[in-house]
């Protein structure tokens, strides 16, 4: 059965940051069901499932819509509208009310303004930010745990969000946090908070920087994903983590991954044992942030699979430039430090990506690529179009 939906699009024209945006409407038609047939290298992002080719930027738009289907139906679970009822309290800290089916739920996020007059741009942090955040820039405190439990494969169905939904909501957390972020937004854009809701980031490292990846891939209304140091389930493409493990590497594999904790949903679990029957990989969920900011923060360490993150990411980038904005998206690994404590030869690049996507800045953000060496063309068998 297919559905269609009226959803806005690019138009050709691509202006540098902020992202300016013209929109006009295209109908897409999305599928309920999606392929799970053998594919061992990176699906095609141009292709849609029917077979027809992406050529326009219409298209693409339409092709996301389709991207982000397939990942909720495989991978994340479903990712809920806004809940019938909603209401804010509160400027910083700000209380979220949620309603529905006859459920309440409560929580609040706490917000770190800079000094002097607003509207600022602001950066939702899971947990605690592990990158420095600039003095100009608000920092929005995010309890993710409070929406869905991440302590381990006992958490299923624990959280505010579960209170809400149910327990056997699909969602895995990720996916409940990135509905939790979908709500701040609404509080930003529901009153005056001295935030600016068109300039925000959402960062978190480790297992906190898989949940902010799939938050700015789900929430569109995020300016700039900051994802630290996410590895496997975030800036790793599965197919990749798999390949390396078994080249020997001690790389979180998919399978590892659905026994540890409950980052992904259960209809990730057939999958996860064999992630070439997947639909999408992660250059994908990459490709669904375009045409917005990313800037995906990595490490060396084994366990995050240094080769798979970065041959994911550069398929990503490829992504990013058959949209039309190649500069709006890049990555940036660095070896020899600590598990999520940021090093300093990383600063320029986030520096670049914070300027212009959400202080209204005018620095580059070109090129930005940076990794282990990584052969990506190994694992893709598609050519990114130039789209129209
Ligand atoms: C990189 O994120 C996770 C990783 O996926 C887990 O396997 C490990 O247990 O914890 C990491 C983490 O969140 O460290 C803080």
């Amino acid at each position: 059965m297919k559905y269609s939906i009226i959803l806005p699009f690019l138009a050709t024209t691509i202006l540098a940051a902020p992202i300016l945006e013209e929109r006009q409407d295209a109908t897409c038609t999305i599928p309920t069901t999606f392929p799970s047939k053998d594919n061992a290298k990176l699906p095609d992002p141009f292709t849609f499932f029917d077979g027809t080719k992406v050529t326009t930027q219409a298209q693409w738009s339409c092709r996301q819509k389709e991207i982000n289907a397939a990942l909720q139906a495989q991978e994340l679970g479903t990712f809920p509208p806004k809940p019938s009822t909603l209401t804010f309290s509160g400027t910083g800290p700000i209380t979220i009310t949620a309603t529905e089916g006859g459920k309440t739920i409560s929580f609040s996020v706490s917000i770190k303004k800079p000094s002097g007059a607003g509207p600022f741009p602001a950066i939702i942090a899971y947990a605690a930010p592990s990158i420095p955040v600039p003095a100009t820039v608000a920092t929005i405190t995010f309890d993710n745990n409070g929406i869905a439990a991440q302590d381990n494969s006992g958490s299923r169905g624990k959280g505010k969000f579960f209170d809400l939904y149910g327990s056997g909501h699909s969602a895995g957390a990720t996916t409940a946090w990135a509905w939790g972020v979908d709500r701040i937004m609404d509080a930003l854009e529901a009153q005056d908070t001295g935030i600016d809701p068109k300039r925000v980031g959402v960062t978190g490292c480790s297992r906190n920087g898989k949940g902010a990846f799939i938050a700015a891939a789900l929430v569109n209304r995020i300016a700039l994903g900051i994802p630290q140091e996410s590895g496997s389930g975030g800036a790793a493409c599965w197919r990749i983590s798999d390949s390396e493990h078994a080249a020997g590497k001690n790389i979180q594999t998919p399978s590892e991954i659905i026994g540890e904790n409950v980052w992904f949903s259960k209809n990730f679990d057939t999958f996860a044992k064999k992630s070439t029957t997947l639909a999408t990989d992660h250059h994908e969920l990459a490709g669904l942030v375009s045409p917005r900011g990313l800037i995906v923060i990595e490490n060396e360490i084994d366990w995050l699979g240094p080769v798979a993150t970065t041959a994911c990411m550069k398929a990503a980038r490829m992504i990013y430039k058959s949209a039309g904005v190649p500069d709006n998206m890049g990555f940036t690994g660095a070896g020899n430090h600590n598990h999520c404590s940021f090093p300093s030869n990383q600063q320029a690049d986030l520096t670049a990506f914070i300027n212009r996507f959400l202080l209204n800045g005018s620095g580059s953000t070109a090129g930005i690529e940076k990794g282990p060496t990584a052969d990506v063309t190994k694992y893709i068998d598609w050519t990114p179009p130039t789209l129209t």
